[in-house]
């Protein structure tokens, strides 16, 4: 069976072409992790927003999914606070973190050009009004960027998303048990091998259009058993039906063996989440209360997150 699973991904990995940025990326990561393990930070890969799929491979049309990457760049913020460094692997123009809360924006309006006196030069001002919470938003940007604490890493579609979390995993390794996975990303379940996939763009014709995807490996297996077998892993699960989201969230863990799923459903997930583990189950939701003064069920999941991470180094230093 394990034999049979590992074919299963290196199969996928020799029939997909790597992203352009695979090589720069595996070495920035490296080192990222290596520098902050040696001055003893926790480092955290976030995963976040959906994958794009495509249906013929000079991609004209592809297949994609709601994610926003809203849970992925809030919680990098939180995590960032709590001292951690984070590599963000996100969707090509997802959310990120700390701009994402000006994403509805047109820039443009909130700027303006103003002539700097007796001289030919303009310069630029900011409409604080047209830009919520900017100032301490921009300094906590600031001193995150100068202390080198988050490395954003881009992929568009599922194989590069796959290569690049393959390649974090190699990177985050060697921290052992500080380092942490947060998957967040909404990855699809579904994907057309290149090897069956027609070159040009599909032609519309007569008949309706009739898809058959494989199911793309499941990498929480490798990355668990064999990528990083000592990290902190918490996967997410999403469902519409919430009746069966402990349910599920329970048999992946029973199937991976790794630490925590966060389980949420479409409509409730920015308000509550259950965060399930071998042994528990524990509710986090957002009052009425918390909701009106802005507060984030990302805060909460992220500071539940990182007790039990402190705990789970706690017991990798005890013998048995
Ligand atoms: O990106 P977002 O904030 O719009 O949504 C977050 C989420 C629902 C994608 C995430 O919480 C999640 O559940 N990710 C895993 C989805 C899955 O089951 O594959």
């Amino acid at each position: 069976m394990a034999a049979e699973k590992e074919s299963d991904w290196s199969g996928f990995f020799s029939g997909c072409v790597p992203p352009p940025n695979a090589d720069s990326s595996a070495r920035a990561m490296a080192e990222f992790a290596e520098r902050h393990s040696a001055q003893g930070r926790r480092v955290v890969l976030v995963t976040s927003g959906g994958t794009k799929v495509p249906l013929e491979s000079r991609t004209v049309r592809f297949l994609d999914n709601f994610s926003s990457g809203w849970r992925g760049a809030g919680s990098a913020e939180y995590f960032l606070e709590l001292g951690y460094a984070v590599v963000f692997l996100h969707r090509h123009r997802s959310l990120s973190p700390f701009s994402r809360r000006y994403s509805g924006l047109n820039l443009l309006d909130a700027l303006k050009a103003v002539p700097v006196a007796e001289t030919t030069r303009w310069r630029v001002e900011a409409d604080q009004a047209a830009l919520p919470g900017i100032v301490p938003v921009l300094q906590r940007y600031t001193a995150v960027r100068e202390a080198g604490l988050l490395l954003p890493v881009e992929f568009s579609t599922l194989s590069d998303y796959l290569y690049l979390l393959r390649a974090a995993a190699q990177a985050l390794s060697p921290s052992g048990p500080k380092a942490m996975f947060y998957l967040a990303a909404a990855v699809s379940d579904f994907f057309i091998p290149a090897s069956e996939m027609p070159e040009h763009k599909i032609q519309s014709g007569a008949s309706p259009l009739q898809l058959t995807m494989q199911m793309v490996p499941k990498m929480l297996a490798p990355l668990v058993k064999d990528w990083a077998p000592h990290a902190f892993v918490t996967s997410f699960k999403l469902e519409t039906d919430s009746s069966q989201l402990v349910a599920r969230a329970r048999k992946a863990l029973a199937t991976y063996r790794h630490q925590v799923v966060v389980a949420n459903t479409l409509e409730t997930r920015r308000v509550y989440v259950v965060i399930v583990t071998e042994d528990s189950q524990i509710d986090l939701a957002l009052s009425e209360n918390e909701v009106k003064q802005q507060q984030e069920i990302e805060e909460k999941i992220v500071q539940h997150l990182s007790e039990c991470h402190t705990n789970f180094i706690e017991k990798s230093k005890s013998p048995e």
